[in-house]
Formats: structure tokens, sequence, C-alpha cells
């Protein structure tokens, strides 16, 4: 009897090691600072500051993408801004008319082409990356 109880004791002991190990580190820094405070960040921090700042037209790259369409008047000087941290261009393609590169995190301005139509534009860094610019 004596020994089966302190066998128990054991198993016990053990027991209690293993969960109180289990428990401390794994859960608290595995979910609660990782994906969390990494997605609110982005998402809601960082759109909402540098727009009032710059004035006139404006492409806003963020998120390995063109904002929306823009339209301009002919010869209109347009600030680029890049939200991402890697190198992003804006190249006019097929057509030519423009083609500037925008360093991670920088902001740039190019002159809009003089002749009224509409210019896709690309990254050619990132090829998928395309947005359109409307000069009229
Ligand atoms: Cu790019």
């Amino acid at each position: 009897m004596t020994r089966f109880g302190s066998s128990i004791g054991a198993l016990l002991l053990i027991g209690a090691l293993i969960s109180a190990c289990g428990n401390t580190p794994a859960p608290s820094t595995g979910y609660g600072a990782g994906g969390g405070a990494s997605s609110v960040a982005t998402s809601s921090g960082v759109p909402g500051s540098p727009a009032p700042a710059t004035a006139g037209p404006t492409i806003t790259i963020s998120g390995m993408a063109f904002g929306e369409p823009l339209t301009v008047a002919p010869g209109a000087t347009i600030t680029v801004v890049n939200d991402d941290s890697v190198e992003h261009s804006v190249t006019s393609k097929p057509e030519t008319g423009f083609d500037t590169d925008i360093d991670g995190g920088a902001t740039k301005t190019f002159t809009a082409p003089t002749q009224p139509g509409e210019y896709p534009f690309v990254c050619t860094y990132h090829p998928n990356m395309k947005g359109t610019l409307t000069v009229k």
C-alpha cells in the first residue's frame, strides 16, 4: 500500500508540472501578440493618416495594389504615395506616357500625359498590379 500510494503521488506531481509548463508560454505568446495586433494595425492605422496631408490627384499604393482609377487634367502633377515596404513603379503600358519608381514608404510626383486618353499602367516589379489613369 505504501509503494502504490507514493507512485500515484509521483504521477500527480509529474502531471502538475507538465500542465504548468504547457499553460504558461504557448497560448499567451502564440495567439495574443502575433495574429491580432498586426492585422489590426495595418487595416485601421495606415489608410487614414496620409490621405488628408496630400493635395491634388493621388495614387496610393497599399497592400500590393493601386487604388481606384484616377482621372486627371492633361499635364497634371500626380502624387504617388507608396504605403508598402517594397519598391513599386507606376509604368504606363502598353501606351507610353509615364514611368516612375517609388521606394517603399516614399512619396513621389510625376506629370500626367498631355494627350487625353486612357492610360492603363502596371508595376514593373509586380506585373499583377494594375491601374488606370484617365486624362481628359
Ligand atoms: Cu510593385
